[in-house]
């Protein structure tokens, strides 16, 4: 059989064998450059990440770790895992780590399976008050196959109930405390969940998955120092390839890989593998502090500016990258002003607010951060810009005596303007022509 033709650069090699996917892509492209991306869990990752993640890495089998593998030819594979985990031990001092989870999900079933039984109580904040879907909600496995207990934020000023937590852990006695979350707009005090999750025999886990890029760069607390186990993602904040990983106390290693592989992956994906390790690699570099430190004050401008025209902050601001915004006081739905911002080339996710009394599906807030916008250069000139083009749309959605097509004309507007900005912003990552236009 003929060898594959090798044209030389990777967007020829895909719009030539395959110009549908190649199309879909390219379109993809424009949108990641043309819009203002809100959404707090995504970023833009550099060329070299995203080079090791597509690169021939993908070929090999690597079912194992490093020295102790099950298939043969693991010679640069076992290179490149053990410089992917040495990296992450010296970003983060962890005693163990296990780079292997395909994602932040599989890496929260991985600790429940190495480290508590089916039926055990387990603890997790809620997913209405910001908590993860692994952390114990009703429609997960971590909700179905262990006694979930949940916690929440306190209703006057949005801040984790400790006194609450306390309570609940004395009485359930959870063997798993995790504590983190995907909507918390708040620095998390993991010295004070170690100290209630220990005091009752608890292992506790933080989950970092948003915010490992800003404990990378020491712009939020590290919980290493603190607690047992911690989870993250690496596509998030780190900017890294979509991938997951686990740091443990050294006492948690056999039982944490063991659970990653045999018990719930086969063969790691040894590209991601290499990226993680590329952007570790980057996120030991001064630019990226200056990066992780951006994306901390541009929340706190744009937090500000949002306040300062009426939209109501959950907890009253931010710490970290991102923010939760009930939408009730303008006069619309969190999930109306996600479609129309959408449609103004601004893209954020609805989102549940704490103490919600609308379903899940059209809540009252939306969610939005600053990871990717701080990735392509904006700072606190575009924040105070943003904070306008956002009042603007969310005014004329609740405007009843505005007509459908005087809404979209505005929007239009916004949309206009959002793709100026962009343009003089090119992304990290994006593929563009020689006039800087996104291929
Ligand atoms: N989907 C992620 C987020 O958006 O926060 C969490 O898994």
């Amino acid at each position: 059989m003929e060898a594959l033709a090798a044209p030389s650069a990777t967007a020829e090699n895909l719009a030539a064998v395959d110009p549908e996917v190649a199309a879909i892509i390219r379109a993809e492209n424009k949108r990641q450059h043309n819009k203002i991306r809100l959404i707090p869990s995504e970023n833009y990752a550099s060329r070299a990440v995203l080079e090791a993640t597509g690169s021939i890495l993908t070929n090999k089998y690597s079912e194992g770790y490093a020295g102790k593998r099950y298939y043969e030819g693991q010679q640069e594979i076992d290179k490149i895992e053990s410089l992917c985990v040495e990296r992450v031990k010296a970003v983060f001092g962890a005693e163990h780590v296990n780079v292997q989870p395909y994602s932040g999900s599989p890496a929260n079933q991985a600790v429940y399976v190495a480290l508590c039984e089916p039926g055990d109580s387990v603890m997790g904040l809620s997913l209405a008050h910001g908590g993860h879907l692994t952390h114990g909600a009703a429609v997960s496995i971590s909700g179905l196959h262990y006694q979930a207990v949940q916690y929440g934020v306190r209703k006057e000023d949005g801040l984790i109930d400790f006194d609450q937590v306390e309570a609940l852990a004395a009485a359930h006695r959870p063997k798993l405390l995790f504590c983190g979350g995907t909507a918390y707009p708040r620095v998390v005090d993991f010295a004070r969940f170690a100290e209630i999750g220990h005091a009752v025999g608890a292992i506790v886990v933080a989950d970092i998955a948003h915010i490992s890029g800003l404990v990378a760069a020491g712009v939020h607390p590290s919980p290493v120092p603190y607690v047992d186990v911690v989870t993250s993602t690496t596509h998030k904040s780190l900017r890294g390839p979509r991938g997951g990983m686990i740091m443990c106390k050294a006492r948690y290693a056999d039982a944490i890989d063991k659970a990653v592989f045999p018990g719930l992956q086969g063969g790691p994906h040894n590209g991601t593998t290499a990226a993680i390790a590329v952007a570790l690699q980057e996120a030991q570099s001064e630019e990226f502090k200056a990066y992780a430190q951006q994306v901390v004050d541009n929340a706190r401008i744009l937090g500000e500016a949002l306040s300062a025209r009426g939209f109501a902050l959950s907890s009253g601001g931010t710490d970290n990258h991102l923010i939760l915004i009930d939408m009730t006081d303008r006069g619309i739905t969190g999930y109306q002003m996600a479609k129309s911002l959408d449609a103004a080339g601004i893209v954020c996710n609805f989102n549940s607010v704490p103490f919600d009394s609308r379903p899940a599906r059209k809540p009252s807030g939306i969610r939005i951060g600053t990871p990717a916008i701080t990735s392509r250069g904006f700072g606190s000139d575009e924040m105070k810009q943003l904070a306008e083009w956002m009042d603007r749309v969310a005014t004329a959605r609740a405007d009843e005596t505005l007509e459908k097509d005087d809404r979209v004309e505005i929007n239009a507007e916004v949309r206009a303007e959002v793709r100026a900005l962009c343009d003089r912003f090119p992304a990290p990552g994006l593929l563009y022509d020689g006039d800087g236009q996104p291929l």
